[in-house]
């Protein structure tokens, strides 16, 4: 959050970066160039298995160390697995200088991980996805809410296509918990409305990183943002 107040931003960027888009070394500097670009804009970056695959643990650790202090860096693996595993992949995730990650809700059981992680590693639970057709999450929407606060996680994620969704979750939440709201642009959530209906960051990926200037793409939803909080 302190990251956020000093940039005036709500913005996390989805680093979805394909391997299609050229060699290792390619992806590599394309990536590097865009966090230099953003670093005074974007408050954090969200990095799932599309840059993990295209770059390797290694570069990716690189990656990470590099520009640490210029973002809040969350690993978005969607972890949903048995206690051991969870725990055993948010330790190697630590390793790598994230400093959060993204994990399924559903499994449950997550108590002592989420206990043993507590203040080392932020925790973010998703509790509604973006897309359409995710009915067994929208059935399971309030258990999982629930769980979330009952586990005490720094925040949950929440498309921002389900407007409706982050209004309940605000009320339910309070200030307990942060929520992340991905689906920005490409997946048809417009810019700061997550925010309006009591988001605290949008992630967005495409809008941004498919951009021919994404420099001015961030700091139009920025601006949105900006104007929005009134930050
Ligand atoms: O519900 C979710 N929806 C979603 O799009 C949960 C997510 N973590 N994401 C991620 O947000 C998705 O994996 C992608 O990295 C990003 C959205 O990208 P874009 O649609 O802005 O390009």
């Amino acid at each position: 959050m302190s990251l956020a107040a000093s940039k005036r931003s709500r913005l996390i960027l989805a680093l979805d970066v394909f391997a299609s888009r050229g060699s290792t070394e390619t992806i590599s500097g394309h990536v590097e160039r865009l966090l230099e670009e953003l670093g005074d804009i974007v408050v954090g970056v969200k990095i799932g298995l599309p840059l993990l695959l295209s770059l390797g643990v290694s570069r990716l650790k690189r990656l990470i160390t590099g520009f640490g202090d210029d973002y809040y860096m969350i690993a978005d693996f969607k972890l949903a697995d048995v206690p051991h595993i969870m725990e055993y992949s948010l330790e190697r995730l630590r390793e790598m200088h994230f400093d959060g990650a993204i994990l399924h809700l559903f499994p449950m059981g997550y108590e002592r991980v989420i206990e043993s992680f507590r203040g080392k590693l932020g925790m973010y639970g998703v509790a509604l996805m973006s897309h359409e057709g995710c009915k067994l999450l929208e059935s399971g929407f309030d258990a999982l809410l629930d769980y979330a606060l009952k586990l005490g996680l720094d925040g949950v994620i929440i498309g921002a296509t389900k407007l409706k969704a982050i209004k309940k979750a605000r009320a339910k939440l309070g200030k307990n918990a942060l929520i992340l709201s991905p689906g920005v642009g490409y997946q048809g959530g417009r810019e700061a409305s997550a925010l309006e209906a009591g988001a605290d960051f949008e992630i967005v990926g495409r809008l941004v990183t498919l951009s021919a200037d994404p420099r001015a793409s961030a700091q139009r939803i920025v601006d949105a943002q900006r104007k929005v909080l009134r930050l």
